[in-house]
């Protein structure tokens, strides 16, 4: 039903019911910008000087105007308290079990997006202030662990399986960044300080919004929304959405590559 507000493509279980609640909004909005507008009129033309030469210190008795403001504040509460504040609960708070979601870690910084997977223990390694460096170990992870041994790092580099619930946990380094995904209709707060979660399943793979758009170089686009900075307009991320085989190839090949680098370090 929101295909006239011309949002961005849909590529998420949930984001449905988000569509459905901005139409909402919207007809909501048209409705009393028509109703004030039309009000507003009204009283130019009532109230207009040749008719009301002297001021009528008694003013309007009538409490219908009243009743109408307090009809516009209860469908707003209800917009609010009955489907808004849910819809979000569910994407905050109730999340799905750990064992069948991947979980993934991303701080925020000034100005790039940190992921960090668990690897194939699921278990985050130990991160530490004091081995932050910002060229060879952005997060401070320790690599002594034994539960970081597998841990895989990347910056502005977020590739997840399709059809599989994925739980974001949301950091930030410095400031307050916004982590937004406009296909998935996720945007997030990252808040210097707390560990923010937040949940979605990812139902187009990359290459089939490919397809989709007729357009071979479609990217999902993790975009800052908070003005975070002066490099906020180039604080981008990347989301390559692929097929749970291809995933786990990735997350392989990418265990592999660490290895052999880790020879060297
Ligand atoms: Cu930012």
């Amino acid at each position: 039903m929101t295909e006239w507000l011309g949002m961005p493509p849909l590529a998420a279980t949930h984001g449905g019911q988000i569509d459905n609640l901005i139409g909402w909004i919207h007809i909501f909005m048209l409705i009393l910008f028509v109703g004030w507008g039309g009000f507003f009129l009204y009283a130019l033309v009532r109230f207009r000087q040749s008719r009301n030469p002297v001021a009528d210190y008694q003013g309007v008795t009538s409490h219908r105007s009243t009743y109408l403001e307090i009809g516009v504040a209860v469908v707003e509460a209800v917009l609010l308290i009955g489907f808004a504040i849910p819809l979000w609960a569910t994407r905050v708070d109730a999340l799905p079990a750990a064992d069948e979601a991947l979980t993934v870690q991303v701080t925020g910084e000034q100005f790039a997006w940190n992921i960090h997977y668990p690897g194939p223990d699921r278990v985050f390694g130990r991160t530490d202030v004091k081995l932050l460096d910002l060229q060879s170990n952005p997060l401070g992870v320790d690599r002594s662990d034994p539960a970081a041994k597998d841990d895989l790092v990347t910056l502005n580099q977020l590739y997840l399986p399709a059809n599989r619930p994925i739980i974001v946990k949301l950091r930030s380094k410095d400031v307050i960044h916004s982590f937004g995904i406009p296909e998935f209709r996720v945007k997030q707060d990252a808040v210097p300080g707390l560990t923010i979660p937040i949940w979605f399943i990812p139902n187009v793979t990359t290459a089939e919004m490919r397809a989709r758009t007729a357009n071979p170089e479609f990217q999902y686009e993790i975009a800052c929304a908070q003005l975070c900075g002066l490099g906020h307009a180039r604080m981008r991320g990347y989301v390559t959405v692929q097929s749970a085989d291809e995933f786990q190839k990735w997350i392989d090949d990418k265990i592999k590559e660490e290895a052999e680098a880790d020879i060297f370090r």
